[in-house]
């Protein structure tokens, strides 16, 4: 499906079906990527990148920062979203307002209306750096979906089924691609497999990904 979603700037946008619910945008945030580079380079200033442990102990290859009212935790006591940075122990980086209208126009675009996300969690890969197969499943209102924008080099990302076993298929997302998330494939199984090395002109030797949701 094509659209023009501003009169007085029109681009068009082309949503790629990828699940039911799902839907790929391509380059739909490359207009936007050094704002949001700025954005991230500023946040993670007060909020800095770091590498969580698992409940099992184990450091997550990707490093994270959150920013808006609730950023997602993981430690010894488990999954969370809280308000406060548990590095600083101060409230995460407010979003700013143009990471939560782009996230809110993707989903938009994607056919889900009035997206108010209250949480961005940024993950920043290095070479080697992935994320294995999991579900998303501690916000409380599945009815919401998730928005991704990817910045910088391409990182293969691995899209599977409602349960662990089916296998997933492969879809490589670039530098300003968005993907919608929602209907019956939010609780779809994902991971990304490990960054391979090479250099952005913009982001350097690494790929960042926002995550935009409503956790409430
Ligand atoms: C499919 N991040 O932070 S974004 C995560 O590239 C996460 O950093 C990956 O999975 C990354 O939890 C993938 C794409 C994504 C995000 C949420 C989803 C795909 C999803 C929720 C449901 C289904
Ligand atoms: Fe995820």
């Amino acid at each position: 499906m094509t659209l023009d979603l501003f009169a007085d700037q029109p681009i068009e946008i082309t949503t790629e079906p990828l699940a039911e619910g799902a839907c790929v945008l391509r380059q739909f945030a490359s207009a936007h990527a050094q704002n949001l580079l700025n954005g991230i380079r500023h946040i993670t200033t007060t909020a800095p990148l770091r590498h969580m442990k698992t409940p099992g102990g184990h450091s997550m290859s990707v490093a994270m920062s959150c920013c808006g009212t609730w950023g997602w935790v993981t430690d010894a006591q488990g999954y969370r979203y809280q308000a406060q940075d548990p590095c600083t122990a101060e409230p995460w980086p407010a979003m700013p307002s143009d990471f939560s209208e782009l996230a809110s126009s993707a989903a938009r675009a994607a056919g889900y209306t009035d997206f108010a996300p209250d949480s961005c969690l940024i993950n920043c890969y290095e070479p080697g750096a992935k994320m294995g197969l999991h579900q998303d499943k501690n916000e409380k209102d599945l009815s919401q979906p998730i928005v991704s924008v990817s910045l910088g080099l391409p990182q293969v990302f691995q899209f599977g089924g409602l349960s662990r076993n089916e296998r997933p298929s492969n879809i490589p997302l670039g530098h300003g691609d968005v993907v919608v998330w929602g209907g019956a494939s939010r609780l779809s199984y994902h991971g990304v497999l490990p960054l391979k090395a090479g250099t952005h002109p913009l982001t350097g030797v690494c790929r960042y990904n926002l995550t935009f949701r409503c956790t409430r």
